[in-house]
């Protein structure tokens, strides 16, 4: 073969890798020149015919043609596969301001308990609240004993207790009956000042009309050098203003008894039944809707706080109630059947994320 052969191969190659302007084309080019039975592989058949010291030359003059018909193909296919991917990402622009086709996916609807739970951290991580989780199954030390609620408190059998069977040590794991478990694990790992919620499931075993087994709350915790009831009024106030999306609430302080925390109050607030309507905020009745206090000394203690430098609120709040009474919702027990035409009813839009500057739930 002459070198004009070489150069006017080269010259035919180039010209059709640089006229493929698809990547099967060019994978036809590829086969056609360099394929087992293509173009250059049938310039190497020739090598046999040769003398020995032309051979050498032969050999490196196809080479040569290889490596740059390579080359350009690699290239190309570069260029081709750039080019293929800006038309497909221009083809498939999605405009994600437009709202959702009807369809299978704006048909899901969020449970109502998720919803209020939303509201509910939203409100206190605008304050500033951390949210805080933990387990399900907790210690008996957790759950109980680091609360202040010693073994054969009648506390304990309040709680209506899930337990788990005795473990080999004697020690049984719980279900546990508050997130208080979990303001505790964080406090035993953390250095104050502290302000988490710890919002979750909790467990009693206690089921009729106006209880189930599993339930939800949301636990707060501000812990400081100088806290005081003050501040927890004002953070309670603050956020039943902000749940109940109303510019005042009439609230009321009642003594109670929380062996963690003293002194301890429950909060009611005021409402008026308006025909079938109840609102909130106003009127001459009372609905109790949580229970708080002052951190006790024995908690404090027992996770390695000094009383004596640090103190701190607490308070607890049932979020399938705080629900029923927002939005209407009479019944407990329909939360957890699974009946796809209550969630229909009382479900949220997946897109309704409740957020402060639109008031919570609009
Ligand atoms: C209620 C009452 C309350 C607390 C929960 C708490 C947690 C720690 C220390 C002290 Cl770590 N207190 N939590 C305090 C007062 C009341 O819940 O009626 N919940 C539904």
């Amino acid at each position: 073969m002459t070198t004009t052969n070489f150069e006017q191969l080269e010259k035919e190659l180039l010209e059709a890798i640089a006229a493929a302007d698809d990547l099967v084309t060019l994978e036809d080019v590829r086969v056609i020149a360099l394929g087992k039975k293509g173009r250059v592989s049938e310039l190497m058949k020739g090598l046999g015919a040769l003398e020995p010291e032309e051979r050498k030359a032969f050999g490196q003059a196809v080479n040569g043609l290889k490596e740059r018909v390579s080359a350009a193909l690699s290239a190309r296919k570069d260029t081709l596969h750039e080019a293929e991917l800006s038309k497909r990402l221009a083809s498939e622009q999605a405009d994600i301001t437009l709202p959702p086709r009807p369809g299978s996916l704006s048909e899901g609807r969020v449970h109502p308990v998720s919803q209020v739970m939303d509201e509910i951290t939203e409100i206190f991580a605008d304050m500033g609240f951390s949210i805080a989780e933990g387990p399900d199954i907790e210690t008996d030390y957790h759950n109980f004993t680091a609360l202040n609620i010693p073994e054969e408190h009648p506390a304990r059998q309040e709680h209506d207790t899930f337990y788990f069977n005795e473990r080999e040590d004697g020690s049984r794991l719980v279900l546990r009956t508050h997130t208080s478990p979990v303001q505790i694990r964080t406090m035993e790992n953390t250095e104050p000042p502290l302000r988490i919620i710890a919002p979750g499931r909790v467990y009693r075993c206690d089921s009729d009309q106006t209880h189930t087994p599993m339930f939800h709350q949301v636990e707060g915790l501000v812990i400081d050098e100088v806290t005081h009831m003050g501040h927890l009024k004002w953070v309670l106030d603050a956020f039943c203003r902000a749940y109940f999306e109303v510019d005042e609430v009439k609230m009321r302080f009642r003594a109670s008894h929380f062996p963690f925390t003293e002194p301890s109050m429950e909060v009611d607030v005021g409402y008026a039944k308006v025909g079938d309507e109840i609102r909130i905020g106003e009127g001459d009745d009372w609905l109790e809707i949580l229970g708080c206090g002052m951190v006790h000394p024995n908690v404090l203690r027992n996770v390695g706080y000094d009383p004596a430098k640090v103190q701190g609120f607490a308070f607890g709040m049932g979020v399938d109630r705080l629900a029923m009474l927002k939005y209407g919702m009479p019944d407990l027990r329909p939360f957890f059947a699974a009946d796809l035409r209550w969630l229909k009813h009382y479900g949220f839009g997946v897109l309704d994320v409740p957020t402060l500057a639109r008031g919570v739930s609009s």
